[in-house]
Order: structure tokens, then sequence, then C-alpha cells
């Protein structure tokens, strides 16, 4: 009985389960990645090019206005004013002080400045190693499109996928190169630009935006005023092809065994105080360690934690 349970669940759980997605940032299970989070190592920090959309496609007229371009530069301050409105289907090209690579986990992430979790504006996100070759993260939205999400509707975080903008302002949406591992043209180890390309949320197919699937996605429109479209506030680097901090942290570093893990590891000749947070900042475990002790990591949820102590930081792999 037990195991027919278990075959019908094999069977139905990847079907039903499609459409839902990461949930918001306050939900457990969310992979909301906070501002101050430990994962982060750095910001961008250049504007490559920047072309502003319309505060409505349909209509044409004055282009969305709101904020300078370089508000999307360095640190997210979370807040709805330090931000640039890119209007609809409008885009920026950042650049980095190094490239971003294809590490464990996400590799980047995307703030918006929403100020709900659930007042949604969306944007594709596509990265390049020349600059000339863009790929985008193939996303996907369950957003029903039957009905306009009107100008300030409401959208639920778990409604899509590899979208930037699922979370509220201070929580970056996080992108894991690994998703186009298949892609030709980029090096997933040098990524020296990433594009940030507005969805226009119009259901109507002579304007709107599609997901990777084919699926137009349904987002708060009209946005006519100065700040329509995706407001970005900043877009943080979690992995960097940074050779030489790469080299110090080596030296610095602590050594973990096994990394990954299901069950336990063991901080290598290490003893003192240790924390572990998850990757939205939370601390899930703080304690002493004496030498040589197994940590349970057993009760963690799978994925990546920081496990931090007096002598350094490293990500750990919960399997
Ligand atoms: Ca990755
Ligand atoms: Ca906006
Ligand atoms: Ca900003």
């Amino acid at each position: 009985m037990i195991k027919n349970i278990l075959i019908f669940s094999a069977l139905f759980l990847p079907i039903f389960g499609l459409s839902q997605f990461a949930p918001a940032a306050n939900v457990s299970g969310t992979t909301a990645i906070h501002k101050d989070s430990s994962a982060i190592v750095n910001w961008a920090t250049k504007v490559n090019t920047f072309s502003r959309g319309f505060e409505d496609v349909a209509i044409g007229g004055p282009l969305a206005s709101y904020g300078d371009s370089t508000a999307a530069l360095g640190y997210a301050e979370g807040t709805s004013t330090e931000v640039v409105s890119l209007g609809d289907a409008g885009e920026i090209v950042l650049g980095f002080q190094y490239p971003i690579k294809n590490d464990s986990g996400p590799d980047f992430a995307i703030f918006e400045n929403s100020f709900s979790h659930d007042y949604l504006e969306f944007a594709h996100v596509e990265v390049s190693t020349d600059g000339l070759n863009f790929i985008r993260i193939p996303s996907e939205s369950s957003i029903q499109t039957t009905s306009q999400t009107g100008t300030f509707g409401t959208t639920l975080a778990e409604w899509t996928h590899n979208l930037a903008g699922k979370y509220i302002q201070g929580y970056g949406t996080p992108f894991d190169l690994e998703d186009i591992s298949d892609s030709l043209g980029v090096n997933l180890d040098s990524i020296n630009y990433v594009k940030i390309v507005d969805v226009v949320g119009s259901i109507d197919l002579s304007y709107g935006s599609f997901d990777a699937l084919g699926t137009i996605i349904n987002e708060p429109y009209p946005s006519a005023f100065e700040s329509g479209g995706f407001d970005l506030d900043g877009v943080a680097v979690i992995n960097e092809n940074n050779v030489s901090a790469g080299l110090q942290k080596e030296q610095s570093s602590i050594k973990v065994y096994p990394n990954p893990s299901q069950e336990g590891i063991n901080i290598v000749g290490y003893s003192g105080i240790y924390q572990m947070h998850d990757m939205s900042g939370r601390k899930v475990l703080e304690r002493t360690a004496y030498k040589n002790e197994i940590i349970d990591i057993s009760f963690l949820e799978s994925g990546m934690y920081i496990l931090t102590t007096s002598k350094g930081s490293i990500k750990v792999q919960k399997n």
C-alpha cells in the first residue's frame, strides 16, 4: 500500500508541482536572498548600455523617467526610491569588477523595489561573456492569461520562476548559470554582462512578453507613469571569478568534510563558535564545536548554507 502511494506521488507530483515555484521572502522554502546576506561578494559596478521604454508601449508617448541608471550600481538599498525605472520593454546592461562564474548554487541576484510581497513587476534576465551574444535565462510563468492584471493588481511569487522581481524590496531573486549550461556562445566561468529587460505586463499579443515556454506573462499593466515598468535597485554577485581573492580565501579558510553532506559535517581541526545561515540570511544554527566533532545537519532543508567560524566562512551544500 505504502509502495503504491510512493509510486503515485512519484508519477503525479512533478505534474501538479509544475506551476508552484519558490514562495515569497517571508515564507519557508523561499529562494529570496537578503541584501545583507553573507553570500553576496560584490555588486554591479558599471552601466554599459541603457535604453528606457515607454510609460505605456501601447500608446507610445513619454518614456519612463524615474531615477538615474547609476541607481542600479552598488549595494541595493532596499528602498522604493534608490532605483531606476526601465519603462515598458526597457533594457539595461550592467558590468562588474570581476566576471560572474557558475559555481555551486545561485551565482547572482537581482533586486527590485516592490513595496509588498504580492505587487510584482518582472524582468527577463540575460547574460553575456562578450557583450554581443546574450543568452536569456529560461523563465516560467503560471499566472493566468485570461484576465489582465490591473495597474496595482497582485501576483504571487510562487507563480513565476527565473523572472527578476519576484521578491519584495531588500530581497533579491537568485539566478543560477547552471540553467543555461547547454548554451553556446557564453563562457559560464566568465560572465561580464547582465542584461535586464522589462516584461511588458499586457496580455495583448501584440505588446506582451512571453516566458521560455511561450506563455504570455500577465503582470500589472498599464503602468503609465514616470516609474513605469521594472524598477532596478541592484545586481548582487554571489560567485565571482576573482583568482586573487580565491587564493587568499583558500589560505585563510576553514575546511569542511564531507561537503556536500546529508547527515553531518566536520570543521577540520576547528573548535569554537560557529553559525550557519541560509541564502536568505536567516540564521539556522549557532553552537560551539569541539575539535573533530561531527555536527549534525540532517534536520536542515536541502540547499546551500554559509558556515561562519572565527577563522572564516565557507559554503556548505546540504543534500
Ligand atoms: Ca551556479
Ligand atoms: Ca515600476
Ligand atoms: Ca539602488
